[in-house]
């Protein structure tokens, strides 16, 4: 069993449903797969897009799950239930009915054609480092830190003494 922390994002409405159904929906769908057991959900988060701004604000959250799964399978997972949120692959960071994307998956480093584990940005987004720090504010990404740590740099990179 890995101890796994998914990213959850979404700024489009669904055919009769808004960013945060979405969000709830999808946290569903993961808690219905055997091979997945829920730990905990970090509060949802709203943030201003990252990249274009000519798209709606974000609601984000953290997951914390553990499973059997090897990290192609549960990615495999991941992309079925955004594909039945009506997710398109059109615009490169453009607006998203859902995205999950692997934060962590134990201490592994992956990099292959589908993955990269740690989640290349995961230090420089609020909206990953905020609340995977609500839930585990210890929590050690390999090569990057104690996410507690990297909040505060974050924080400060905003801020400078004078
Ligand atoms: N911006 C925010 N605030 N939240 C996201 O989840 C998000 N996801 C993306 C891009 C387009 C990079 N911007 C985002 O994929």
């Amino acid at each position: 069993m890995t101890i796994v922390y998914i990213g959850v994002g979404s700024n489009l409405c669904g055919d009769f449903t808004s960013p945060k159904q979405n969000i709830t929906s999808a946290i569903n769908a993961l808690t219905k797969i055997q091979s997945i057991q829920m730990i905990r959900v970090s509060s949802f988060y709203e943030s201003k897009p990252i990249g274009p701004q000519d798209q709606s604000d974000y609601i984000n959250a953290v997951i914390k799950l553990e499973t059997s799964l090897d990290p192609t399978d549960l990615l495999d997972n991941l992309q079925t239930i955004e594909n039945h949120h009506g997710r398109e692959r059109s615009q490169y960071w453009g607006p998203r009915t859902l995205d999950l994307d692997i934060l962590l998956f134990g201490d592994q480093i992956i990099h292959n054609d589908r993955l990269t584990v740690p989640h290349t940005e995961i230090c420089n987004r609020a909206f990953v480092l905020v609340p995977l720090s609500e839930i585990e504010p210890d929590c050690i990404i390999p090569e990057k830190g104690i996410v507690s740590s990297l909040v505060s740099n974050l924080i400060q990179a905003e801020l400078k003494i004078l």
